[in-house]
């Protein structure tokens, strides 16, 4: 069965750079055989983050999202393979770090600190769409 070749825009968030895991993500992107094509630290500012979380205007956690994702530097990276967009949030693990499986980037590596919004360590675009959209925002 062949496969498209595809791209997604992976976030290491503030909390993940803050708490020095960037590398243990990356470990966990290349081990998986997975080709990052391109990567930059980025400091986001408020108009990038609104249109990359627009979904998600007017929910009650989207202030505290946004501030979160201004607090601190950021890894963006662009990441390639064969149903990418799947495999990365596959071993990303759910939203929610306490519930996330085992053995994914969340599971392993997140948790919930009794903050207004989850601190999940990463972000990976959910579908070719939003992949196309994201990476043009960031990229
Ligand atoms: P991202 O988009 O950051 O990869 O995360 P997900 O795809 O797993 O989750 P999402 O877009 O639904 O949510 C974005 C971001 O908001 C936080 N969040 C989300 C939250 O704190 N409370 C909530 O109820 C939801 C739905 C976590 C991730």
């Amino acid at each position: 069965m062949s496969t498209p070749v595809e791209e997604t825009l992976v976030l290491v968030k503030p909390d993940g750079v803050a708490r020095q895991l960037t590398g243990e993500i990356l470990r966990r992107i290349e081990a998986k055989g997975y080709v990052i094509v391109d990567l930059k630290m980025v400091q986001a500012d408020r108009g990038l983050l609104e249109q990359h979380y627009e979904e998600h205007q007017g929910k009650p956690f989207f202030e505290p999202l946004v501030e979160f994702m201004l607090s601190g530097p950021i890894v963006a990276i662009r990441l390639q393979g064969n149903r990418v967009i799947e495999g990365f949030r596959s071993l990303a693990g759910t939203t929610d770090p306490t519930t996330a499986a085992p053995g994914t980037i969340r599971g392993d590596l997140g948790r919930d600190w009794g903050l207004k919004v989850a601190q999940n360590l990463v972000h990976g675009s959910d579908s070719p769409e939003s992949s196309s959209r994201e990476l043009a925002l960031w990229f």
